[in-house]
Parts: C-alpha cells; structure tokens; sequence
C-alpha cells in the first residue's frame, strides 16, 4: 500500500483525473483518492514510481510513501 500525496488536487475533476491515471496504469490496482487530504491510496503489485510517473504526466506533481 502506498500514499501518493497530490497537492494540486483541488476539485471533483482533478480526482477524476488521478483516479483515472491510476487505473489506467494499474488495472488491477485498488485506489481511494480523498480529494480533502489531497491524498491517494494505493495497493498496486507494480513498483510505485511507474504510477507517480502516470500521475505526473496526467498534470500533477506527486510525491509518495510505503504505508
Ligand atoms: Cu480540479
């Protein structure tokens, strides 16, 4: 499990767009995006920085950690 802090996340559309770069690199993964803490969990098999990279490239910087 990991946490991606977004800090640029700041709407309902932004959400959807981290959710969507989520899954789309991780089809299989399971994620919760909390727009309030501008934060994602994410339990994904693939190493976290190929998804942080999907984040990115979707117009968000993102950091992460291992929870
Ligand atoms: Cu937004």
């Amino acid at each position: 499990m990991y946490e991606f802090d977004i800090p640029n996340m700041t709407c309902g559309h932004c959400k959807g767009t981290v959710e969507k770069a989520i899954k789309a690199t991780d089809p299989a993964s399971a994620a919760t995006v909390d727009l309030a803490s501008k934060k994602a969990t994410v339990e994904t098999t693939l190493d976290p920085a190929v998804i942080s990279l999907a984040i990115e490239a979707a117009g968000y910087p993102v950091s992460y950690t291992k929870r």
